[in-house]
């Protein structure tokens, strides 16, 4: 497609507009009037080198995300097709897009979006989040899309560092955001779905025609603002592209998941979660599948969903599948083909409960949110025991030594990736911890994971870098002590840190949560680190294991190792 083709669409601005015009010549291709996004990508210099090898990574220079996701669907042909399944019903390819369309016009005739603009999207898994987000993608606003369970002050957070200047929200969550607001003085523009008002988003969408002149954007422009469940320092926002959001599309799902038109997609990540975004939306679109939404999933409802809907593709994270192992039998999981499992490492132990319990080998995935999603996988056919799989076809990895250095194989160093996507961090001077600057990596992302690559080119987590225990001069994996303690009957659960300690520095300490039936014993606590001694080496054991009712958890399943190490 020629540049700047279509400029009509791109130059649409309402009366009521804010959006400042790109200065005449400065980034001539780009669609965004308010160029706040743009303006604050990281310098060039900083970004990290991408690779685009492969012939369906070969893509123009003018891209909208929802037009590729579905407009192209309808083209194709699949309008009657289902897309969403809920518990309450089911929505078509083509009421999906027009509900999209109506909602893009809401935006732009009523609430004076201009290209550019970050609006602020909040609401469980549902068919109107869905909409949401692609009406925004159409508008060629940028989403920022935020998690449910986020209180008035992150979302202040949030919208402050974004300037976040619209915001469509779930009526059920709108008193944290309406606590946010009177901090938000740029948000000016809000709306709110599933609410009976007469200018509430569905009686405003109802009342347009269901077509919309989607904005061309460029592939290069700002399409979504996602912020990283970081434990520490204010959030990071990650900037990621149109062409980003089909590259990670056209990667893991492809060479890994292989979907097929009659999959139906079902899992607990959040849309605002970019592991979430992919598999619960834009990975079964671009596929011709259908995806499940469901607003709250516990293990056991997850089960009954996959049985009610025939699901065949799951997404959630270790600890679900865990859990998901001890109570498939009461489940008809026939339907069910594959499983995808990120977020943290998954444990062997969970692995090989999970395929004795159903037959499926689970596929692990590693991504992260700067670089949109999963980088290192595997096949169900290519697994290998430990590891998290190989660097997928697309993207490049290496274990790294303090230096940059590629470490050999079977040596500890820092995990470095490349690929079609990458991180850049909104307006942060953090861009240079996560993206080499300097040295033999330069432009490579450093995901802050260790890793050891065997000589195959298999990749095995050993623990986030800052998440390594000394011990008396030892370098311990946390995790690894983890998947030797879930390897005993009596455990459901664990998490494992280093405690503070006079003479060796640190400790290894478990935090076990007993499975139903057995006592916190000192006795069991002595038979735990004795198995751990068995299964990995003596000096890694548990000196200290101390039972808990629960792990302190993130809402997208991450263990929070920090309270851990911290405990209240
Ligand atoms: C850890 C894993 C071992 C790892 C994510 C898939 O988790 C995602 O994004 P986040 O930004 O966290 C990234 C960090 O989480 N991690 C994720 N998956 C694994 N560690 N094995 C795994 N399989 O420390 C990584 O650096 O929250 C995952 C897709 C999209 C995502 N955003």
């Amino acid at each position: 497609m020629p540049r700047n083709s279509n400029r009509k669409s791109a130059n649409r601005q309402p009366a009521s507009s804010v959006g400042r015009r790109a200065a005449p010549g400065a980034a001539a291709c780009t669609a965004h009037l308010d160029t706040f996004a743009r303006d604050n990508l990281p310098p060039r210099a900083l970004w990290p080198d991408l690779i685009f090898e492969l012939p369906e990574l070969q893509y123009p220079e003018r891209m909208n995300c929802a037009v590729e996701l579905l407009d192209r669907a309808l083209r194709l042909g699949w309008r009657d097709r289902v897309a969403l399944r809920t518990p309450d019903g089911q929505c078509t390819y083509g009421q999906l897009l027009a509900q999209a369309n109506r909602i893009a016009r809401v935006l732009v005739e009523d609430m004076g979006l201009v290209p550019g603009n970050r609006v602020l999207l909040r609401g469980p898994n549902n068919p109107m989040m869905a909409a949401c987000w692609f009406a925004v993608m159409k508008a060629g606003g940028i989403a920022v899309a935020t998690m449910p369970l986020l209180r008035a002050k992150e979302l202040t957070e949030i919208a402050g560092k974004a300037r976040v200047t619209h915001a469509l929200c779930d009526r059920r969550l709108a008193a944290e955001l309406q606590a946010a607001l009177p901090a938000c003085p740029e948000l000016r523009a809000v709306k709110y779905w599933y609410a009976d008002e007469p200018d509430g988003l569905d009686a405003s969408a109802a009342a347009k025609p269901g077509s919309f002149d989607n904005v061309d954007t460029a592939a290069e422009d700002v399409a979504l603002i996602a912020f990283t469940s970081g434990t520490t320092g204010a959030p990071k926002g990650t900037m990621h592209f149109h062409r980003d959001v089909i590259a990670m599309c056209d990667c893991f799902p492809r060479s890994c998941l292989k979907p097929v038109p009659g999959d139906v997609f079902c899992g607990t990540p959040p849309l605002a979660f970019t592991f979430g975004l992919g598999g619960m939306l834009a990975f079964p679109l671009r596929y011709g599948a259908s995806t499940v939404l469901i607003e709250r999933l516990t293990p056991a409802s997850l089960l009954e969903a996959i049985q009610k809907f025939r699901a065949s593709i799951c997404f959630t994270a270790p600890t679900f599948y865990r859990q998901m192992a001890q109570l498939a039998r009461n489940h008809d999981l026939k339907s069910l083909k594959k499983c995808v499992s990120a977020g943290e490492a998954l444990p062997d132990a969970t692995r090989q409960l999970f395929k004795q319990a159903t037959g499926i080998e689970i596929i692990d995935g590693i991504g992260s949110t700067e670089i949109l999603h999963i980088f290192i996988s595997h096949t169900p056919e290519s697994v290998r025991r430990g590891a998290t799989g190989y660097a997928i076809p697309g993207y490049r990895a290496m274990v790294v030594d303090e230096t940059g250095l590629p470490c050999s194989p079977g040596h500890i160093g820092r995990l470095a990736v490349r690929g079609p996507t990458g991180c850049r961090y909104l307006a942060d001077q953090r861009q240079t911890s996560y993206v080499a600057s300097a040295g033999p990596a330069r432009g490579w992302n450093i995901t802050g994971d260790a890793y050891i690559m065997d000589d195959d080119g298999y990749y095995y987590f050993q623990a986030r870098t800052d998440d390594m225990i000394v011990s008396a001069g030892y370098n311990i994996s946390g995790p690894e002590v983890e998947g030797a303690l879930l390897a005993h009957e009596a455990v459901a659960e664990c998490g494992v840190v280093g405690a503070p300690d006079a003479e060796r520095g640190q400790i290894v300490k478990a935090y076990v949560v007993l499975k139903p039936g057995y006592q916190r014993t000192e006795a069991l606590a002595g038979l735990l680190q004795e198995h751990a001694k068995n299964v990995i080496a003596p000096y890694k054991y548990p000196r200290a294991i101390e039972f808990v009712d629960a792990l302190p958890r993130t809402e997208t399943g991450k263990l929070q190792r920090y309270r851990l190490r911290r405990p209240q």
